[in-house]
């Protein structure tokens, strides 16, 4: 957090291994202030923390494993209809392997609610097959 007019870092969330690739602040319960949710950039985990002014400290009130390499964003909204907000992001962008898009709780407990799609790694025809369904009739 970033003070305007004194022109200096009021406080900082350090990162994981090497810092963090998502960021976001929404109001997760309806109450002020609104909470800091940040993901790893390799690996680690998709982090909800809330400032509480009078210590001048983020305090931890979620934490769930990113469940890939690298978190591409972060969204926030109730996905599901019940009456609570949900962490929704990307992962695994940064590997070869399958990507993640994550629906999690953060309250009453962090946990994963869904993770897909299915392993979706693209895969299928070789391009030379699909290169040569495409290749113009033989002429005649
Ligand atoms: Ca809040
Ligand atoms: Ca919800």
């Amino acid at each position: 957090m970033f003070d305007a007019v004194a022109k200096s870092p009021v406080w900082e969330i350090p990162g994981g291994i090497v810092g963090f690739s998502a960021l976001k602040v929404a109001d997760l319960d309806g109450a002020k202030p609104a909470e800091i949710i940040v993901g790893d950039q390799q690996w680690g985990n998709v982090t909800a923390y809330r400032y509480d002014a009078t210590s001048k400290t983020a305090n931890i009130i979620a934490q769930l494993n990113s469940q890939g390499d690298g978190v591409s964003a972060i969204g926030v909204g109730d996905v599901n209809a019940d009456g609570k907000a949900e962490l929704v992001w990307g992962s695994d962008y940064y590997s070869s392997g399958r990507d993640f898009l994550v629906v999690a709780s953060w309250t009453p407990a962090a946990s994963v609610l869904w993770s897909g799609p299915t392993p979706a790694q693209l895969d299928g025809p070789s391009m030379a097959q699909s290169w040569r369904t495409c290749r113009p009739p033989p002429r005649s």
